[in-house]
Order: C-alpha cells, then sequence, then structure tokens
C-alpha cells in the first residue's frame, strides 16, 4: 500500500494492438503499482474502454489509492485522435472509430481524463524524465508495430492540431512502395518498423532455406525482429543482407528528419531499438557517411530510450504534471 497524503499522483495508461498497460506515476516520473488487461481481438471498441474503467476502478481499490490524490488518467492510443474532443478518431491497430473515450472514462472512474497519440506520450515520458532530459530539441521514433513518432521543439512536445501531429512513420520513403497499415505505399513504417523486418525475414526464409534465419527462429521460438540480427551475428549472409537493409532504410527516413528539425537528439525505442549499440553505431556510420549535415558540429545524438516500455505510461500520467 502507498499512502501519498498529497495530489501528487497521476494514472497513465498505454493503451496497445494486444494489452493496455497503466500505473500510478508520480510526479518525479515514478512508476508505482502496475496493472494490465489484455484486448480480445474482435470485442467491440465500448467493451474494451467498458473493461478498462473496471480495471482501473479495481487497481484503485486494491491498492487503497483515495481518488482525491490522483490528478487525473492520462491515456496513450495509437492512432489518429482529436484532443479537443476527447475522441480517438481512427486507430487501424484496435479497429476503432470515433470512439469518445476520454468522456466514457471520465463518466466511469469519477476522474479527469486527457488522451495523447501512444508515441507522442512516449516522447513526452522521454523528455521530462529519460533519454531526452538534458536536450531542448529532439525526435523520437518507436519501432515497433508501426513506428511511432514525437517532436520535442524548445522543450515543449509538439503535438500538431487536436494533438493529430507528429506520424513521422507516414513519410514517403518509395513512390509506390510497400503497402503501409495507414493506407498508403511506401511510408518509413512500410520499411523500417518491427513488422517490416519480420516480413522481410519470412521472405529471406523461404528464398533461403539454407541460411541460418530458420534455426534461429527455432530457437526463439518465433519469428520476430531479432532473428535477423542473431543470424547476422552467426556470420549468415542473409541475416547480414537484412540487417544492412534495415539500417539504411532507418538511416536515411531519420536523415529526413535531421533535414527538417536539426535535432540535438532522436530517441529510438520499441522491438528493435534493444538491439542497442549494435544498431546504432552502424546508423551512426551511415548516416556519417551519407550526410552532408550529420558530419558538422555538433552532431546528432542518436541514442536509444532509457525509460523504455514505461515511458509511454509515464508521459500520458505527466499530462496532469505540466
Ligand atoms: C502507427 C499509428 C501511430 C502510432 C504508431 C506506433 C495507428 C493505429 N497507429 O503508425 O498513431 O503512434 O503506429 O504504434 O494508426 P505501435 O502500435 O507500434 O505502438
Ligand atoms: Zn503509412
Amino acid at each position: 500500500m502507498v499512502i501519498i497524503m498529497e495530489k501528487k499522483l497521476a494514472i497513465g495508461v498505454d493503451i496497445g494492438g494486444t494489452s493496455i498497460k497503466g500505473a500510478a506515476i508520480t510526479s518525479e516520473g515514478k512508476v508505482l503499482d502496475v496493472f494490465s488487461m489484455p484486448v480480445i481481438k474482435g470485442d467491440s471498441q465500448e467493451k474494451v474502454v467498458n473493461d478498462l474503467i473496471k480495471v482501473i476502478n479495481d487497481y484503485l481499490k486494491e491498492h487503497q489509492y483515495d481518488k482525491d490524490n490522483i490528478l487525473g488518467i492520462g491515456l496513450g492510443i495509437p492512432g489518429s485522435i482529436d484532443t479537443s474532443i476527447g475522441v480517438v478518431t481512427y486507430s487501424n491497430n484496435l479497429c476503432w472509430n470515433e470512439l469518445p473515450i476520454q468522456e466514457m472514462v471520465e463518466k466511469g472512474t469519477g476522474l479527469p481524463v486527457r488522451i495523447i497519440n501512444d508515441a507522442n506520450a512516449a516522447t513526452y515520458g522521454e523528455a521530462k524524465f529519460g533519454a531526452g532530459k538534458k536536450y531542448k530539441n529532439l525526435i523520437m521514433l518507436t519501432l515497433g508495430t508501426g513506428i511511432g513518432g514525437g517532436i520535442i521543439i524548445n522543450g515543449e512536445l509538439y503535438e500538431g492540431n487536436l494533438g493529430k501531429g507528429a506520424e513521422l512513420g507516414h513519410v514517403i520513403m518509395k513512390l509506390d512502395g510497400e503497402q503501409c497499415s495507414c493506407g498508403r505505399k511506401g511510408c518509413f513504417e512500410a520499411y523500417a518498423s518491427a513488422t517490416a523486418l519480420i516480413r522481410d525475414t519470412k521472405k529471406m526464409m523461404e528464398l533461403h532455406p539454407e541460411s541460418k534465419l530458420g534455426e534461429v527462429a527455432r530457437k526463439l521460438g518465433k519469428i520476430d525482429a531479432r532473428v535477423a540480427f542473431e543470424a547476422e551475428r552467426l556470420g549468415d549472409e542473409c541475416g547480414h543482407i537484412l540487417v544492412e537493409n534495415y539500417v539504411k532504410y532507418l538511416s536515411e527516413g531519420l536523415m529526413n528528419y535531421f533535414n527538417i528539425f536539426r535535432p540535438e537528439a532522436v530517441v529510438l525505442s520499441g522491438g528493435v531499438a534493444n538491439e542497442g549499440e549494435y544498431l546504432l553505431s552502424r546508423v551512426r556510420e551511415y548516416c556519417e557517411r551519407e550526410h552532408y549535415g550529420y558530419g558538422g558540429t555538433p552532431k546528432v545524438d542518436i541514442i536509444t530510450s532509457e525509460l523504455g516500455y514505461d515511458s509511454g505510461k509515464i508521459g500520458a500520467a505527466a499530462l496532469f504534471f505540466k
């Protein structure tokens, strides 16, 4: 049990395609008790939100948090939202449409609610309490199911009109290229997300059953973004081609953002960023070689997140610590 007398806590919630995770967060960005619930494919959007309301109410009771001491609930949501009316306009992964989630959760919990795009939440969390703390201008990319993006300009989160902005995954890298989840073709997300790397790994496995990719996937128990990297580390040529291609797309995408924003840093998070320095050193080398501005002074720091999977929860809660 946590007894906090002052009103210095907020609930941060990170909504994903397969699960929803949340926690009470202190104004110093510390994560207290966590909760999670699965998102069952096929459940209606109303059912998922009503289940979430129950989970939050049960959580507050179980951990004996007094609602009077909670500033509010921040919801980080993948997809397009409208912060002026608290509605999820469209979320393709969740199959949500025109969902008045803010009002529903406010009514169901009796607490104030704010909504934010999931990657904007992660960026805000990292900027306030994590790897981005020492920078005033930064870009963050979450390399997961999709590519989420976030922008900090002069220390402030730039969310665009109605909170719909910073969809950095949906800029075109190749005209008429790979199909993207957003409906367009050739987006950055369709080349540099974990999903894209998995697609390419599967294709390569079919073309080259003799490669080490299959063996690595069997050891890991699934085909995820690690397979290509692990095969490359074992000296496999197909793994090497996949990783080189991935580094190329990721770096070219980053250089687009260097040209637009010239940030002090770019923070990478999500499944692929777990490769850490193994990936980052290659990306830095590529940018150094290919980008006329990158090599100048000061360089753009390319770093990984510090808060990991907590950044979204922390950032969503931090909407109440502004
Ligand atoms: C997609 C888009 C973004 C989101 C990003 C990261 C949807 C549902 N999502 O580009 O809004 O920020 O994915 O999402 O349209 P994740 O699911 O990879 O965390
Ligand atoms: Zn797209």
